[in-house]
């Protein structure tokens, strides 16, 4: 990889690296037909494009029993780190429940009420890795807002892997269907004869997934957009090279449209990284997939004259993951208020939060982290405003409602109030 200058950048690589899209937009026309044809032909589609994408021929579209049996099939070990990676998300997103509250505010009795929605579906990336990961994040956040159906969407294949089974299960999932891609989240969004529509879909995806959440969103709710992962080291030279390098290899192996980014304003720690990356991305199994999201435009290891340019540069980019490997790491956080998920120190490996730590790694992709946090308990949740004014309470605001009604002539309203106090 090559180091680049950050003052050096063109309007072009600066479009390229602050309104990345991953390669969304490209496939939008495609998803929009695979999309359509689930909400007109339901299970024929599905099974169609199972034949199509997937190279399998689909039975059963509901294969929650089969998630029930993958738990005795997979080895102990395996099993016990599902559980405890579960026991460490579900403790970190208990911390998250909120709790109805009523306050007074001079003689207003208001509060706020949450009650989780009635049905979620969350989806499971298959493909070239298996997910079981995704399976605890999507499902236990759900879980332990209290939504009461829980379905996952997983592709299907000639033998779905069975961990990632196991752990849909050990999430609590209540239906497990065998559905990929855009066709999954159309059939989660619409319903199929198989398949039970829910009112919110989530869950990180390729960029056919992420495109399909963006069309089915007018219709149904969605958490975000979680497409291809994505990683910002802001490092001084304090950091380990080799570490920044595996951080952003690591990321770069999920999908070649992952985008992986090094800032600092150390010129031989650029320069270090750079040349790890290349050597550590060699010794890779996935070598052609993080080959390919290393020579994206929206990836690349940077020098900047300072770390203050280091940290405008972050926060322009608002990416899932941030890692700051510096002194000045808390300070550093203060300045990048946009970013999904926030790792500080060089122990804090991204891979920690991705399958163990407990915070959640369903994230906001291409600079979404602007405008949202990742997946949540709130992400389950809706809240209510509740109010009860006593006689007296609305009369201390009755002069104040009266006269705003009046100033946007809405006399009924007004009258409402008023009336209240007519045999007064
Ligand atoms: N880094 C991905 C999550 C993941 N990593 C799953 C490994 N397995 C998006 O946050
Ligand atoms: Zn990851």
């Amino acid at each position: 990889m090559n180091v680049r200058r950050v003052g050096d950048l063109g309007p072009d690589e600066r479009r390229a690296l602050f309104e990345r899209d991953a390669g969304v937009d490209e496939v939008r026309d495609d998803v929009q037909e695979i999309v359509d044809r689930v909400r007109k032909e339901g299970d024929v589609a599905l099974r169609e494009f199972a034949e199509e994408f997937d190279g399998v021929t689909v039975g059963n579209v509901d294969i929650t029993d089969d998630a029930e049996r993958a738990v005795e099939e997979i080895d102990a070990a395996t099993l016990s780190a599902i559980e405890d990676a579960a026991e460490n998300v579900r403790a970190f997103h208990e911390a998250q429940l909120p709790t109805d509250w009523r306050d007074s505010f001079e003689g207003r009795e208001l509060g706020r009420r949450y009650r989780p929605i009635e049905s979620a579906g969350a989806y499971v990336p298959g493909g070239t890795a298996a997910y079981p990961s995704s399976a605890l994040m999507g499902v236990i956040p759900a879980k332990v807002a209290g939504v009461e159906h829980v379905a996952v969407a997983t592709p299907p294949a000639e033998e779905i892997n069975p961990v990632t089974l196991a752990a849909i299960h050990v999430a609590g999932a209540d239906v497990v269907y065998q559905a990929g891609g855009a066709q999954a989240i159309a059939a989660l969004a619409y319903g199929t004869e198989s398949v039970d529509a829910v009112d919110k879909v989530v869950g990180p995806g390729n960029r056919w997934v992420t495109a399909a959440k963006s069309i089915v969103r007018g219709d149904v709710a969605i958490d975000f957009l979680a497409g291809p992962s994505e990683i910002m080291v802001v490092a001084d030279e304090s950091a380990d090279p080799e570490l920044v390098a595996a951080d952003l290899v690591a990321q770069a192996e999920h999908d070649e449209n992952a985008s992986v980014v090094a800032v600092t304003d150390d010129e031989e720690l650029a320069e270090a990284v750079a040349a790890a990356v290349d050597s550590q991305a060699d010794a890779r199994d996935r070598e052609a997939v993080i080959r390919g999201a290393l020579d994206s435009a929206a990836s690349g290891v940077f020098l900047a004259r300072s770390m203050s340019e280091a940290v405008l540069f972050a926060e322009e980019y608002a990416a899932e993951h941030l890692s700051i490997v510096a002194e000045d790491d808390e300070s550093i956080l203060d300045r990048i208020p946009s970013a999904g998920s926030a790792f500080l120190g060089p122990h804090s490996a991204v891979a920690a939060g991705d399958y163990a730590s407990g915070p959640n790694h369903v994230l906001p992709t291409g600079g979404h982290a602007r405008v949202t946090g990742g997946l949540s308990v709130d992400s389950f949740l809706r809240s209510t405003t509740v109010q009860r004014l006593s006689e007296e309470s609305l009369a201390d605001i009755e002069s104040t409602i009266t006269t705003l009604a009046e100033a946007e002539g809405l006399e009924a309203h007004a009258e409402s109030v008023r009336k209240r106090f007519d045999d007064a």
